[in-house]
């Protein structure tokens, strides 16, 4: 029942129950032992507050700006690929959802619904951005993104944490039978199906994309440029030095390289080494993975992001009660904040910094959360997955 989900983690419980396995299998998987996805989340365990007290906090704005976009709350939706696996409408669910709570949805190159569906069911002044991964043929992706452009998008999030898929063992099993109905946005028309959904989609993916590239993008399309999946301090200086408006410091939901860092790890490394050369200010930060709470969120903030990403959440509200479930996520979400900011004593997300978090025990690599959260990549070779 909708109302008994008091957290986000309540969505994921309910939508392992009611969602198809094969769909659970290709959102929940993540690569190798799924050691990076579970760190993402149990990293922001190991920052505590040191909030500060009598600060008036009686009126609460988090509010923010994100890429010159006013958002009602600092997260953003993140792409996802192949929303019809949750839910027979797809992504325009979560349009609309991001609507009703006045935050951004980026567009997923790889979604069910087609990239024209997903911006008909806009409304307004609604901001999306578009995530891209690059296809080999540069004339698919110069056109893909000249469309999007045109289309009123206003971010591109080019993706860099894939050169090649990585190895998702619990998608990889469920041998997905239904690819070709459920991905609709570019490429990936002669697939192989009997190696799970993400191996299936993403053969078109450009390997050969680097740092050269970057100045292409930049002279097809006026749009920012934000490097989504960007692990360490001296790719989001070359970043910087290349001219992008932003990176997103991520790896892919754990999805790609296991033991990949988390993101909000990596910011721990990057902001420290920015404020120093004095560059905070010449690019905008943001982090995904894992984020579960509003204490996540400003975790974050006070590090010196601008925003965070969160995906796997809303598609499991969404897979488990439509649009109402998104509502519900984001509204939980809100009311979270408005909480724990006046916790911390801050009244708006300026007031957020350094000085509010004690991120000592960040240098500890240990996952805590156990095993059978987040994602379960336990096989019997005999039995099958442990349900
Ligand atoms: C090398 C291509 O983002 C996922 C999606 C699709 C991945 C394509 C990666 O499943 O993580």
């Amino acid at each position: 029942i909708l109302e008994q989900c008091f957290n986000l983690m309540d969505f994921e419980a309910v939508a392992r129950r009611v969602m198809k396995k094969t769909a659970w299998a290709y959102y929940s998987s993540g690569a190798d032992d799924e050691i990076t996805m579970r760190e993402n989340h149990s990293a922001y365990h190991k920052i505590w507050f040191r909030p500060r007290v009598l600060q008036n906090v009686k009126n609460i704005d988090f509010s923010t700006t994100m890429l010159g976009t006013k958002v009602d709350i600092p997260f953003y939706v993140t792409a996802t690929a192949l929303g019809k696996l949750g839910h027979p409408e797809g992504e325009v669910v979560l349009t609309r959802g991001a609507k009703k709570h006045n935050v951004i949805q980026m567009i997923p190159t790889l979604a069910s619904c087609s990239f024209d569906e997903i911006v008909d069911a806009r409304e307004g002044d609604q901001v999306q951005w578009l995530q891209l991964y690059v296809n080999a043929d540069r004339k698919i992706t110069e056109k893909i993104v000249k469309h999007a452009e045109a289309r009123g998008c206003k971010g591109l999030f080019i993706t860099v944490d894939a050169p090649q898929l990585g190895r998702r063992e619990k998608d990889m099993r469920s041998k997905f039978s239904d690819v070709g109905s459920n991905v609709q946005s570019s490429g990936g028309s002669d697939v192989d199906r009997s190696q799970g959904a993400a191996r299936a989609i993403s053969s078109f993916i450009d390997p050969a994309l680097c740092w050269d590239d970057i100045p292409w993008f930049m002279s097809i399309t006026k749009m920012p440029i934000i490097l989504k999946g960007v692990q360490r301090v001296e790719d989001v200086i070359r970043a910087i030095e290349v001219g992008v408006q932003g990176v997103v410091l991520s790896n892919h939901g754990g999805r790609q390289l296991d033991f990949a860092r988390s993101g909000i790890e990596v910011l721990a490394e990057v902001m420290p080494v920015l404020r120093e050369r004095g560059w905070a200010d010449r690019i905008e930060i943001f982090v995904d993975g894992g984020v579960r709470r509003a204490t996540d969120i400003i975790k974050a903030l006070c590090l010196g992001a601008k925003g965070v990403g969160i995906g796997r959440p809303f598609l499991y509200a969404m897979s488990a009660y439509g649009l109402p479930g998104v509502d519900r996520a984001m509204q939980l979400l809100k009311d979270e904040m408005e909480m724990n900011m006046r916790l911390i004593g801050c009244s708006s997300v300026e007031e957020l910094n350094p000085t509010l978090v004690d991120t000592r025990g960040l240098s500890m690599h240990t996952t805590s959360v156990p095993s059978d959260t987040l994602g379960l990549n336990v096989y019997d070779p005999l039995v099958g997955p442990r349900e």
